[in-house]
């Protein structure tokens, strides 16, 4: 895919076949402004800006990195976006897609706080600018028993950690997402204490694999599937990628986690994918890829780490049935 250089020579995330037709078109003005000379900086940066604020379902350039991608079948497209867990949306799994569409994804902030030097606020089109945008195909594996192949659009978390400079304090990584009763109708239910939040540890956090995304199958992400901005943590149970993170927050504890506080016995902090340590209801050594569940497709057998056993090291020393 294309990436659009901007006549300032601000890359351009958006490629204009897919940019709507104003936006294009005010560019195109705009372009004849710059060079008449009659726009100054700032109404500049402030055009880059508007024309990032993109909807689900446009376009993302991303640069495919060939260093994180599975080399299983990927999942549809209509799989991955209509077969969900997002409980803010309701529990069954086709309720994120029908609800989801509430869910107000611009304009958004993110922000940076806790144990850091440069606490901040980004808005979307900082974020997106942040470093460059990867194509990266990972396995998700749900808790619940089945996995699916992405290729979700990002960068590596720690390219934000290292811009928000973490103190010696500095153990974990908070995600706390949005919770906001008027646009998300399964607040309402008490399945979960809302927001809905997760964590790492630093060390996880700042490991390569661990992603900060904002989009799949070259798109902005569909609501359902955590849009504007989620986490994506490929050797875990897909509970631990958060979706719609609101605060991203550096702290000395192990934060408490929405499916930990909910049933402790059933969700550790950790949750590696672990074929090893059943959940204390269901066996863990097996899983259905979606898409693959008809009549005689066959269960795969779970990986140690969801397959990703590059980060086996961030765990030595530790017992794994203990601390699942
Ligand atoms: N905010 C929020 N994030 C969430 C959830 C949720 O209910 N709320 N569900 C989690 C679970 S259990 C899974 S399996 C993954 C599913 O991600 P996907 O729908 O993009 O496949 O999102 C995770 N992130
Ligand atoms: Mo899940």
């Amino acid at each position: 895919m294309l990436i659009k250089r901007g006549p300032n020579g601000i890359d351009l995330p958006y490629s204009s076949e897919i940019t709507p037709r104003e936006v294009f078109e005010s560019r195109r003005t705009f372009i004849r402004q710059m060079a008449v000379g009659s726009i100054a900086g700032g109404a500049l940066l402030e055009m880059v800006n508007r024309e990032a604020f993109a909807q689900a379902g446009q376009k993302l350039a991303a640069k495919p990195n060939p260093a994180f991608v599975v080399m299983d079948k990927q999942t549809s497209f209509k799989d991955a976006s209509t077969y969900n867990n997002y409980y803010e949306f309701g529990t069954d799994k086709a309720d994120p897609a029908r609800n989801a569409g509430t869910l107000k994804t611009r304009p958004w902030t993110l922000a940076i706080e806790g144990e850091v030097k440069k606490p901040m606020t980004l808005d979307l089109d900082s974020l997106m600018k942040l470093a460059p945008l990867e194509e990266r195909v990972y396995r998700l594996r749900c808790v619940e028993g089945w996995s699916m192949v992405v290729p979700w659009v990002g960068y590596s978390l720690s390219e934000l950690i290292k811009k928000a400079e973490p103190t010696g304090d500095a153990k974990y990584v908070e995600f706390v997402t949005l919770a906001d009763k008027a646009q998300m109708p399964g607040l309402g239910s008490p399945v979960l204490k809302w927001p809905y939040v997760e964590g790492l540890r630093m060390d996880e956090a700042m490991h390569p694999l661990t992603l900060l995304t904002v989009g799949m199958y070259g798109e902005v992400l569909p609501n359902q599937n955590g849009a504007p901005v989620r986490i994506v943590v490929p050797w875990k149970y897909g509970f631990k990628s958060a979706k719609s993170i609101v605060k991203v927050r550096f702290t000395k504890e192990q934060p408490k986690t929405a499916w930990n506080l909910a049933a402790a016995s059933e969700y550790g902090f950790y949750s590696n994918v672990n074929p090893e340590v059943d959940h204390p209801r269901w066996s863990q050594a097996s899983e259905r890829r979606i898409g693959e569940d008809g009549l005689f497709a066959k269960k795969r057998k779970t990986l140690m780490f969801n397959g990703y056993n590059e980060v086996a090291s961030l765990y030595t020393g530790m017992d794994l049935r203990k601390l699942f």
